[in-house]
């Protein structure tokens, strides 16, 4: 397991007297709306490496479900969000497939947690990316993106599928929707906190 930093160490970077940057990784597997979510709540331009798809690719990662998809994230996203006088997260997303665990090397140094996102249909595709958060002892709430016109999957449901811890935070949110990303990372920091609270206790 790859050592991470507290919330009162590294994962800080210290930009102001009052102002705290933090690490946050936006993570989860192909087209699970990692660009979606960075780009409707972050208030700099994302940064976006975004390339068009060839026939190559279908190999590889899977277009059932998300068709109209043309583009694939090749490195990462990078977005701001300002969520208090405090404090700032910085975005990083990142692809969860496990032939980037190179990427994840330089992406987990520092961070603070991860928000995972999941889509409900694709479930099992979620696997490489829970055991990547786990070779790197990263904190982590998850969102479930609901995809209009897929079946209702609960929280419960979810939780239950991906062995998830009872204190382990799953919210539901639709990425394009500004408000209801920005309410999944209060959830994350809030939960990330309680944790540094009770290690510090
Ligand atoms: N209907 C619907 N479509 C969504 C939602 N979130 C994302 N999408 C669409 O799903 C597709 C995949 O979203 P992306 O944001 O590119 O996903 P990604 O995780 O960044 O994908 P990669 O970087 O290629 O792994 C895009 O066509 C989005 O417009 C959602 O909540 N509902
Ligand atoms: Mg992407």
């Amino acid at each position: 397991m790859v050592s991470r930093p507290s919330l009162s160490e590294d994962a800080y970077v210290r930009s102001g007297a009052e102002q705290t940057a933090v690490k946050i990784l936006v993570v989860g597997h192909f087209a699970v709306g990692k660009t979606t979510l960075i780009g409707s709540l972050s208030e700099i331009t994302p940064l976006s490496t975004e390339e068009h798809m060839t026939s190559l690719s279908e190999s590889v990662d899977d277009l059932k479900g998300v068709q109209g998809k043309t583009t694939t994230t090749v490195a990462l996203d990078f977005g701001r969000l300002t969520l208090s006088e405090r404090i700032v997260l910085y975005l990083f997303g990142s692809p969860g497939q496990q032939r980037f665990v190179n990427l994840w090397d330089d992406m987990a140094r520092g961070a603070l947690g991860a928000l995972i996102l999941v889509d409900p249909e694709r479930l099992a595709d979620s696997f490489e990316v829970m055991d990547l958060i786990e070779t790197y002892g990263l904190d982590f709430a998850v969102a479930i993106n609901a995809f209009d016109g897929g079946a209702e999957h609960t929280p419960e449901a979810v939780r239950e599928a991906l062995d998830l811890l009872p204190d382990t935070p799953v919210v539901t949110i639709d990425a394009r929707d500004k408000k209801s990303s920005v309410n999944a990372l209060i959830t994350m920091v809030r939960y990330l906190q309680k944790r540094a609270a009770l290690e510090h206790a």
